[in-house]
């Protein structure tokens, strides 16, 4: 379904697109070799990934317009950005790949929107993506000349939000973006295309418009403002620091954003004449261990925040960008688009294109089980799938011996896919990890064909 109206020139193309979507599925982290099984399905695909019809816009396009098609009028989305390098390592010999990490490695950026249901947690798609390429040597010149320069790679925001588009009539569109996207020209453009935002500011000293008229910085307009409520919040330990409970005051205030001082020909032409109004809420920490660690979290936001339950609906909001970073494990680890080996960097572009939306469903049957455990799992996955493992899995689960495949959980479903995949399912193991779900869901399509191919010299 997600291929099939992909546009390639050639029906047998989006056919081939489709078979190999299914293969790639069936074993998200094998090779391209690996993952044909004959050598004629092997050069198909090969051929197929040296088409210049087929591009990375070509295969990925038709998912991102189905994915924009999503939202009632009413209804609230989150649209997650944010940008993850794809790395092929400093040896890799392939034409036309650009530097990454710090200048070591070769190859590109992926720049994703992924749409996501702030009330059901539910992932729904891609919303549009771009792939682009750092140039091999930074452009001299000042800040500002770089910050005027329209190929600059913060640019790239304000191309995937236009890419996006605008919501369906009365929908909800929400950027979710970190510190990168803090940027004048990102703010004018989501507000051109009717979308809402909620950014985290990078700059605390850029100059902002108080209610009053008042022309002063973000940080001496939040310090101004009353604490409006107390929160906890657990900082996980790292190798540098040990975990703690951090005590973090809640503020928020209404602001205009000037344009700046230094503006480009886009800002110059399509910018309101006013200044841009929005929200600030912060989250600063009272007492951090060393002022280096204190935790602080100011959003700019498009939404009104006038009481603490909206302040802390935009914190919820900016706390669910957690999902595009489990999207881009979920194409690494998962998919192991790193670990393709052709030649040309158009090749690995478009298998890039194809595992990328394969991720997009990896993603939503592990969210579904944490999200809604108790659902019955032949509802969501396929039925055969679920009958399956409930008969590979008889007896291997101590305190549910008798496993019925009508009224599994998707919680249980998935803790019995990890199983396949190795998982002890021991109390301190946790949830089966993305390269053991693979395992998993990789040996039970193999026990189905089995099952397939006895069905039918027998039948
Ligand atoms: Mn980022």
């Amino acid at each position: 379904m997600e291929f099939s109206e992909c546009e390639l020139g050639d029906k047998r193309r989006t056919q081939r697109l489709i078979s190999t979507a299914a293969k790639t599925l069936a074993w998200p982290d094998g090779s391209s070799t690996k993952q044909t099984e004959t050598w004629a399905d092997c050069k198909a695909l090969y051929r197929l990934m040296d088409c210049d019809d087929v591009s990375f816009q070509a295969i990925t396009t038709p998912h991102y317009e189905r994915t924009r098609r999503n939202g009632d009028a009413g209804s609230v989305r989150l649209i997650l950005n944010d940008t993850t390098e794809i790395n092929y390592g400093g040896k890799r010999r392939a034409k036309g790949l650009g530097p990454v990490g710090r200048n070591t490695g070769r190859g590109f950026f992926l720049h994703s929107a992924l749409m996501r249901d702030p009330d059901s947690k539910q992932v729904i798609g891609l919303a549009g993506q771009e792939l682009l390429y750092r140039p091999k040597k930074k452009k001299p010149g000042a800040k500002n000349a770089r910050r005027r320069d329209p190929q600059r790679e913060q640019a790239v925001w304000g191309r995937l939000i236009d890419q996006v588009g605008s919501p369906p009539p009365g929908a909800t569109w929400l950027h979710v973006c970190d510190r990168g996207a803090d940027d004048y020209e990102v703010f004018c453009r989501a507000y051109r295309q009717g979308c809402g935002w909620v950014i985290r500011a990078c700059r605390l000293n850029r100059q902002v418009i108080s209610p009053t008229g008042e022309r002063i910085t973000l940080k001496e307009h939040l310090a101004a403002q009353p604490v409006r409520g107390l929160q906890t919040l657990d900082v996980p330990a790292t190798a540098k620091r040990s975990a703690r409970t951090a005590q973090l005051e809640l503020r928020f205030a209404p602001l205009s954003l000037p344009q700046p001082k230094v503006t480009n020909a886009w800002i110059r032409e399509h910018a309101p004449g006013e200044p841009l109004a929005m929200w600030a809420v912060e989250l600063l920490e009272v007492h951090p261990p060393t002022e280096k660690e204190r935790v602080r979290w100011v959003l700019l936001t498009s939404q009104p925040v006038e009481t603490v339950e909206q302040a802390q609906q935009i914190v919820d909001y900016y706390a669910q960008r957690w999902a595009i970073e489990e999207y881009h494990k979920a194409l690494k680890t998962g998919c192991q688009v790193e670990a393709r080996y052709y030649r040309e960097a158009e090749r690995l572009e478009r298998i890039t294109g194809l595992l990328s939306i394969v991720a997009v469903q990896l993603l939503r049957l592990r969210n579904l089980a944490d999200e809604q455990p108790d659902a019955i799992a032949a509802d969501v996955a396929p039925k055969k799938w679920v009958e399956t493992i409930a008969k590979v899995r008889q007896g291997k689960s101590p305190r549910s011996p008798r496993l019925d495949a009508t009224t599994m959980t998707l919680a249980d479903f998935i803790k019995h896919l990890g199983g396949l995949g190795g998982h002890l399912g021991r109390k301190c193991d946790g949830r089966p990890g993305w390269q053991t779900l693979w395992c998993g869901l990789e040996k039970l399509l193999l026990i189905l064909r089995g099952c397939d191919l006895a069905e039918k010299k027998c039948g």
